[in-house]
């Protein structure tokens, strides 16, 4: 007889998604209290509204996947032969683990290197515990900047935080560029305000050089040469200045520096940057002449357009878009690209991550963007051990010959903390298995709205699994540090990860006025216990926050020249005609890499019902691209450069742009035909501000396998 659970056996708790996504969703978990039955979204989580992506619909299918690691892992096979463990007790692994920690430690802690991203976005299982032990140790640090410190570091430069419109009010907006950001795949409850003002009779606008799912359902898309952004930027102001589609009383008033970007941009007449984005002049001024005649009009800016060298610049002059026009002046105009400023004043990071522990000393930081140069160069010392969680960077980290090389040194001792055995965790030496959000407790904030979510365990956690802060719980106290910051249990780091309002009273009188400039000692807070009763909390903030200035810089004012950085400027690719002839003489084509739609990074690769729609790895070429080459649909090919090469399928589409390659990611090295993925042919070379990774700064050619 099947065991289909008694309605009344099930129970319900508030949950919320740890992927790296802006939408950070409000789930709603059913449990029988042994196996998770169904996750859905709330209903009434603005946001999230009820729905949620069809990848983490599937939730029960990858926490009860048949391949989740259950026990403790220790490599019986060399680094270079294909992987084999075998079974070890938590006991045995973390004393073996603690034994070689320790010594390396006793010659230099900054040999040991933690890598970790955004596997899981948790305050908790995100860091705190595991920061506490490699703050104690003195352990080399980690530069998180594969995926949005160029745009992130650039909002500073230019807003002097991470802060910009609320995702609601897009939905009343009257024109949206949707640029850099393939919505529907990866930003989706952006998607559906964006669908409202569209029904609302708005016009959208899609600037992307891929025609992605989100162009499909835009009115116009603009498919400009990778990285070309900043350029476009400029001619649309240039168009602005020339037409005086200006606010004049916007930029008077709030704006720091406008002569020398006035003086900037009126070198940028549209033929100049027709030629570097391949758009023509009718395209650009066209798109000025929207922008500066539709109100509100909203930008939602995202992070595909900064993974090149120019990238910090681009978003620079971008983000500076809406000061020209004045748009900030209503609710549904400004810029969107993150929204994690306006959580930082109530984040407690000095309780979660306790950098008192590091007692003055400043280990060395690596660039976790250029890892595969990091294990196979650097010395004094030498990085001796390297812990990983919430990452997989043999898949996701650029350049991956040189970061395979690296992770296979016979002198390298690897810990991999994981939920099934990646690419990553095939090189370790011991893999240890983590709780998934289902089985652990957690606190969210988010990047693209501005709510705090809680995450209540909705199973105990899975065979011998644990999670990440249990696991640096016992590995600190196995490498003996018995010391009162290790035995604040997951509920005290909960309580502790925000402020609490002063008191009532304080509480209920946020600021009005932009977001407070640095963190007071005595509020804004977020009562925890209310955050625990209704599952999410909504930070009090002014609807159109920079209609009177009120930026979060020293004087109030949005930087368009930088006391320090001066005034933003187009940076051209790394790899491409302009920078490097020769190169692009060889390797004519671009070569982007954005997501699949239903994986998340490297992540659900391994859930079957997930790859069976994405099917293989593809490169979408233009027919004409094709035809220059006798390239046909469906065949595969050779994608090459001087780094590498890869197998995958060919696919005429209609999506790529004349002299643009997409190869879509980030599949498992181990699913590719070949063994490789993309990132075989991507570079270890670093944008120009915020020091971030290059992906879609690549130069490939093309031939038949
Ligand atoms: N389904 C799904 N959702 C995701 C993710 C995922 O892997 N899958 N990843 C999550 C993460 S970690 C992040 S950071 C975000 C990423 O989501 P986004 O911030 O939207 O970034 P990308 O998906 O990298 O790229 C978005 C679009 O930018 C385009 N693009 C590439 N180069 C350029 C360029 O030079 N200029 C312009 N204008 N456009 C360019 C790409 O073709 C792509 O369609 O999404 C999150 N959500
Ligand atoms: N070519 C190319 N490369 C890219 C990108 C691209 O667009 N193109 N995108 C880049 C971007 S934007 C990003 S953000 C990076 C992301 O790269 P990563 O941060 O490595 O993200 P994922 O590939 O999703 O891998 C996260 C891993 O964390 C594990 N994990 C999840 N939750 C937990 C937990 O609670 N505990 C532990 N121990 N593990 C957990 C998951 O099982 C998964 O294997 O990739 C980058 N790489
Ligand atoms: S991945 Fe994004 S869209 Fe999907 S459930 Fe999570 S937060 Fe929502
Ligand atoms: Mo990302």
């Amino acid at each position: 007889m099947s065991a289909s659970p008694s309605t009344e056996s099930l129970r319900t708790v508030h949950g919320a998604c740890p992927h790296d996504c802006p939408d950070t969703c409000a789930l709603q978990v059913q449990t029988d209290g042994q196996r998770v039955i169904k996750v859905s979204g709330r209903a009434d989580h603005a946001s999230t509204h009820g729905a949620l992506c069809t990848k983490v619909s599937r939730y029960p299918e990858r926490t009860h996947h048949p391949e989740r690691l259950l026990t403790p892992l220790k490599r019986v096979s060399a680094k270079t032969e294909p992987p084999r463990f075998e079974t070890v007790s938590w006991e045995a692994a973390l004393a073996d683990i603690a034994t070689r920690l320790n010594a390396i430690a006793a010659r230099d802690p900054q040999a040991i290197q933690p890598y970790s991203y955004a596997g899981t976005m948790g305050l908790l299982q995100g860091g705190s515990m595991a920061d506490r032990l490699w703050n104690r140790l003195g352990a080399a640090r980690l530069e998180r900047t594969i995926c949005a410190s160029a745009g992130a570091e650039a909002l500073n430069l230019t807003y002097g935080s991470r802060v910009g419109m609320h995702l609601r009010f897009f939905a009343e907006s009257k024109l949206i560029l949707i640029w850099g950001s393939n919505s529907i795949a990866s930003n989706l409850h952006f998607w559906t305000y964006a669908n409202q003002a569209k029904r609302a009779g708005a016009k959208l606008v899609c600037i992307d050089p891929r025609r992605s799912e989100t162009a499909d359902k835009c009115h116009q898309h603009l498919a400009l040469r990778p990285g070309s952004d900043g350029a476009l930027a400029l001619a649309l102001m240039h168009e602005l200045i020339r037409h005086d589609w200006l606010d004049h009383d916007y930029l008077a008033r709030h704006v720091e520096g406008w002569p020398g970007l006035r003086e900037r941009a009126l070198q940028w007449p549209p033929e100049r940057a027709a030629a570097l984005t391949g758009l023509n002049v009718a395209e650009i001024e066209g798109l000025a002449r929207d922008y500066g005649q539709t109100a509100p009009a909203a930008i939602r800016l995202n992070y595909g357009m900064q993974r090149v060298r120019g990238g910090g610049n681009a978003v620079r002059l971008i983000a500076l878009l809406p000061c020209l026009v004045g748009a900030w002046k209503h609710r549904a105009g400004g810029l969107l690209l993150s929204s994690s400023g306006w959580v930082a004043p109530y984040k407690n990071n000095e309780a979660l991550e306790r950098p008192d522990l590091l007692a003055g000393r400043q280990p060395r930081s690596v660039n976790m963007s250029a890892i595969g140069d990091a294990l196979l160069d650097l010395n004094d010392p030498p990085i001796q051990a390297l812990v990983v969680y919430n990452s997989n960077p043999a898949a996701v980290a650029p350049d991956s010959g040189r970061v395979i090389r690296g992770l296979q040194r016979a002198d390298l001792f690897t810990v991999v903390i994981e939920h099934f055995l990646t690419d990553t965790a095939d090189l370790a030496d011991y893999v240890l298995p983590a709780t998934t959000q289902m089985e652990h407790l957690d606190v969210h904030a988010s990047y693209g709205h501005t709510d705090v979510l809680i995450n209540e365990p909705a199973i105990a956690p899975l065979g011998q699994a644990k999670p990440n802060t249990q696991i640096f719980r016992e590995l600190a106290l196995a490498m003996g540090f018995d010391e009162p910051w290790v035995h604040e249990d997951d509920e005290a780091l909960a309580r502790m990860a925000f402020f609490a309002p002063p008191d009532a009273a304080d509480a209920a009188s946020p600021q009005g006025g932009g977001p407070p400039r640095e963190r007071p000692s005595a509020g804004p807070g977020i009562p925890f216990d209310a955050l625990r009763e209704q599952g999410f909390y909504s930070l009090p903030l002014p609807e159109a926050p920079f209609a009177d200035g009120s930026w979060p810089t020293p004087n109030g004012k949005v930087w368009a020249a930088h006391p320090q950085a001066g005034v933003p400027d187009f940076v051209p690719n790394q790899e491409c005609a302009e920078t490097d002839s020769a190169r692009a003489v060889r390797y004519p084509l671009a070569m982007i890499s954005p997501p699949a739609r239903n994986f998340l990074n490297s992540s659900f690769v391994n859930v079957k019902s997930l790859r069976d729609i994405e099917r293989e790895p593809l490169l979408e070429m233009h027919a004409q691209d094709a035809a220059a080459r006798g390239l046909q649909d469906g065949q595969m090919v050779r994608v090459f450069n001087a780094r590498g090469e890869q197998l995958l399928r060919l696919a005429l589409n209609g999506r790529a742009r004349p002299g643009v390659v997409n190869g879509l990611g980030v599949w498992w090295r181990k699913f590719g035909v070949d063994g490789k993925n993309v990132n075989e042919l991507t570079h270890q070379g670093l944008t120009d501000i915020g020091a971030g990774a290059c992906f879609y700064d690549c130069l490939v050619e093309v031939t038949a396998a």
